[in-house]
């Protein structure tokens, strides 16, 4: 009986060891090999009134190269202004206009992109460099349009004309039979 009561108990644990007791699943990243980090936004429902994309890097890049990321609606690159922090791992495209509703945009990081001691970026983030093939690429979706209020629909004129028909028949009907 005493095993039997401890019998969950031990499942649990068997369950908790074989979910969780596996190595984690972050690869070990190559030092001095830069990769991307981080894209601002990301996901469904993105307000079209976003000001900014921001890309962050796992080091410090070299922030003279022009063109290190493109925000790409289809194959149409959205209108920014890129500009570097401080310590050079963060580049964050300004844009100049509104995005449109319920659009899919692409974020693309250059493969041309190097750290500031010219190592090309490892775009895929897997550790290994593979050059022109290493692209790094992110979408999100913006947020469907605000419904347009409903106007309450007009009246059919129709229906208006035979309800006034209706009560004058019965003010008329009400009149005539009238007892005197
Ligand atoms: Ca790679």
């Amino acid at each position: 009986m005493r095993y039997l009561l401890a019998l969950p108990g031990i499942l649990l644990a068997v369950a908790g060891a074989a979910l969780g007791g596996g190595p984690s699943g972050d690869p070990a990243h190559e030092t001095g090999v830069p990769h991307v980090e981080s894209i601002e936004p990301t996901g469904q429902d993105v307000e079209v009134e976003v000001e900014r994309i921001v890309v962050e890097f796992s080091e410090a890049m070299n922030t003279s190269l022009d063109d290190v990321a493109q925000l790409r609606h289809g194959e149409e690159v959205v209108a920014d202004h890129g500009t570097w922090n401080a310590a050079g791992t963060n580049l964050t495209l300004e844009l100049a206009e509104h995005l449109e509703y319920n659009t899919t945009y692409t974020v693309f990081v250059n493969t041309t992109a190097t750290n500031a001691t010219g190592t090309l970026l490892d775009g895929d983030g897997d550790g290994i460099q593979e050059g022109a093939d290493d692209v790094h690429e992110a979408t999100f979706h913006t947020a469907r349009p605000p419904p347009i209020p409903t106007q309450p629909a007009p009246l059919n004129p129709w229906i208006v004309l035979g309800i006034v028909l209706v009560t004058l028949l019965v003010i008329y009907a009400a009149v005539r039979l009238r007892p005197d």
